[in-house]
């Protein structure tokens, strides 16, 4: 009885201790072109966490999500991806922490319209 009071116990924290949060980038303005967004800001606001969820969405006709490397991040350039993703419903789970980029690999979205994230993870906090 006590046993079973001590892993319930220790179930209930463990899941308390690891709340990841789901972030809908852009949030109701989506993953878009339309300038509406300026992603910049929007990550800057956001203090990420490691087991954090980021969710793209966005009409898969229209737009991906391309994660590059920074140099590639500044130049806009989708042919050299880490990974990609184009479901239009995506999920990332950010596994450790660091500096994440992500860009829309259609035509020019990212030049033209800053359709770009950069999302910085921090060690600890
Ligand atoms: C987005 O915000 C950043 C920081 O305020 C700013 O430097 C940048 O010019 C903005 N981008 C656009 C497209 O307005
Ligand atoms: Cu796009």
């Amino acid at each position: 009885m006590a046993k079973k009071a001590i892993l319930l116990l220790l179930s209930v924290m463990a899941v308390s201790g690891v709340s990841p949060t789901v972030y809908t980038v852009g949030d109701v303005g989506g993953w878009s072109s339309l300038c509406v967004v300026n992603y910049t800001e929007w990550a800057a606001a956001i203090e990420f966490q490691v087991g954090d969820i980021l969710y793209f969405e966005y009409d898969p006709g229209f737009h991906n999500v391309v994660q590059v490397r920074r140099e590639d991040y500044h130049a806009c350039n989708a042919k050299n991806p880490i990974a990609a993703y184009s479901s239009g419903k995506d999920y990332i789970k950010i596994k450790s922490p660091g500096h994440y980029f992500y860009i829309c690999g259609f035509v020019d979205h990212c030049k033209l319209t800053d359709q770009k994230v950069d999302i910085r993870v921090p060690k600890h906090h």
